[in-house]
């Protein structure tokens, strides 16, 4: 049907691509995930089988959508970060949000009774929203990741102070909440220890740290160099390379192992231990 008189309508669209050369962060989150946690009784403040299952909706996005460097997850949200020079649909914005939303919702849905064996889901079902960030600097995407998981440490030590409270200590909301105002860190850590006998250091890495989600080819070792790999960052641009060698990381990069962990992105550690993350290649 080409040159239709009805073709000039296409002619409304917006184009949306989002700026070249920089890392590109889809997050999405849970939809009034504060009912929907009540109506399935998910375990307060953390649900182990409510964040599996958010991590094994998250794995299968990222094992499919090969673009995606890396990603983060903490309570009801999740961040899928694309490499700088993706070319996926054309970098439009509205594609790739709604993709990912879609992708993460359908994959949710799908691995629900894995999770909760005994709990059909029935409607309202579980959506989400997305939203679509660039960053032009490795910091700036660095400060990103080590914003969301502050948010997480933060919360988490927030969240188990008040249940413990609650939970254990018998108190109300209200008293909860009047207990923990205006706290520091160190405070909630002595209500939980002195009170409750709970060391936050030993709460589970999963709900102190939040989840990552990359890529796992061979660790390097620290203080160890990678010549080719400094260079190509030194000359901040991507290195020419054949098709061959482009065919070829593209075959290692969908056999590598797409690895859920608990880990510090925060220290420089965790990045230089992994330089494959944040290269210069796609
Ligand atoms: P929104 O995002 O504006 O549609 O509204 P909500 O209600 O999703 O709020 P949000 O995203 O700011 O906060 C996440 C909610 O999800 C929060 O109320 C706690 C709940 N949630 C997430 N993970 C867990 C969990 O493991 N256990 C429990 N009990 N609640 C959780
Ligand atoms: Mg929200
Ligand atoms: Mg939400
Ligand atoms: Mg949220
Ligand atoms: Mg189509």
């Amino acid at each position: 049907m080409a040159n239709s008189k009805f073709e000039y309508v296409k002619g409304f669209e917006q184009p949306d691509h989002l700026m070249p050369n920089t890392w590109i962060v889809v997050r999405i989150d849970g939809r009034g995930f504060t009912k929907f946690a009540n109506k399935y009784e998910f375990e307060k403040p953390n649900d182990k089988r409510a964040l599996d299952l958010m991590n094994a909706a998250a794995r299968a996005l990222v094992t499919e959508i090969q673009d995606i460097t890396i990603a983060y997850g903490v309570s009801d949200e999740y961040s899928f970060v694309f490499h700088k020079l993706t070319t996926l649909f054309e970098r439009r914005e509205s594609k790739l949000v709604s993709t990912i939303v879609s992708t993460f919702t359908a994959y949710y849905i799908h691995h629900w009774s894995t999770y909760f064996t005994d709990t059909p889901l029935s409607p309202p079902l579980p959506t989400f929203d997305g939203r679509a960030v660039c960053y032009p600097s490795i910091q700036n995407l660095r400060d990103y990741m080590s914003w969301r998981q502050v948010d997480c440490h933060i919360n988490n030590l927030y969240n188990t102070t008040f249940w413990a409270l609650i939970q254990q200590g018998g108190k109300d909301g209200t008293e909860a909440e009047q207990i923990l105002k205006g706290t520091l860190s160190a405070d909630k850590n002595e209500i939980l220890f002195k009170q409750f006998g709970i060391n936050y250091n030993n709460e589970p890495e999963m709900f102190k740290k939040g989840s990552v989600i990359f890529r796992d080819y061979e660790l390097v070792e620290p203080g160890t160099h990678n010549v080719a790999q400094e260079v190509e960052q030194m000359a901040g641009e991507p290195t020419q390379q054949s098709k061959t060698q482009r065919d070829n990381d593209k075959k290692k990069r969908a056999k590598a192992r797409v690895t859920v962990e608990h880990l510090d992105i925060i220290k420089d550690d965790f990045w230089d231990r992994r330089p494959w993350l944040l290269s210069n290649k796609p």
